[in-house]
């Protein structure tokens, strides 16, 4: 069972090593990962989060830019741009609009399309302000979204907003309009201590190993065996965990 988990894990940790350096080809800064990431996607509508303005719509029924936040993919439609016009903006607040330290932002392209139209969003940037409307946007990264339909994660430096704006610059070559899915945002999360840094990061391992699982269901595995340097990986991850966990006990000195 041990090893099932291990492997389990490993892949998990080689599919978010593939996913970490497709984004680092496109993201041009700062440089990912920085620190780790809550598991609360504050963007969603059931957690508070709202899309205050985007730039345009297909329609106002089955590509309403509220689909990016309502949870799910291929249940709604997504949203889709009037027209293959760039660029796109979309300005997402959490919460009762108040600031939060974030560090992460997950798009999944995932329309009722399939990739070969070329709809789906491509490059885009992502900017963050503590006032709306403003012209004093903050640049926080550029990066593209792989024409495959699972949800793509991109990491930057933690940074407060209250509001953020992903700005669609361009899709996959269709000359009718640009789509996606669903849109995520994750607050940074402080790690205190060497147990709780180890702790978030093997809690990290496990939201990536479900996101592999997602990955592998919608198109079929990828891995024919563990790759070595992966399990070297995990091997050492856990004897880090194990011997924190020692040190912190009651009765060790
Ligand atoms: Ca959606």
């Amino acid at each position: 069972m041990r090893n099932f988990i291990a492997f389990m894990l490993c892949t998990a940790f080689v599919g978010c090593a593939l996913q970490r350096s497709a984004a680092q080809r496109t993201q041009q800064e700062p440089q990912p990962p920085i620190s780790f990431s809550g598991v609360l996607n504050i963007a969603a509508a059931a957690n508070g989060g709202k899309v205050i303005f985007v730039t345009s719509q297909l329609d106002d029924e089955h590509w309403k830019a509220e689909n990016l936040i309502d949870g799910v993919v291929n249940k709604t439609n997504g949203w889709a741009s009037s027209k293959a016009v760039f660029p796109q903006d979309i300005v997402i607040a959490f919460k009762g609009e108040q600031p939060k330290l974030i560090n992460k932002v997950v798009i999944n392209p995932t329309t009722p399309d399939s990739p070969l139209p070329g709809r789906w969003i491509n490059e885009f940037e992502l900017f963050v302000s503590d006032r709306y409307p403003t012209n004093n946007w903050k640049f926080v990264m550029h990066g593209a979204v792989r024409n495959e339909p699972r949800p793509q994660s991109f990491y930057f430096t933690p940074v407060e907003a209250k509001y953020v704006l992903i700005r669609v610059l361009s899709n996959h070559g269709s000359d009718r309009f640009v789509s996606m899915g669903e849109i995520e945002i994750y607050e940074a999360i402080p790690a205190v201590g060497i147990l709780d840094q180890l702790i978030a990061r093997l809690e990290q391992l496990l939201r990536e190993l479900k996101q592999y699982r997602d990955t592998v269901a919608q198109l079929g595995p990828i891995l024919a065996e563990m790759p070595p340097e992966a399990l070297k990986k995990f091997e050492q991850l856990w004897r880090e965990f194990t011997s924190a966990s020692e040190k912190q006990r009651p009765n060790n000195p």
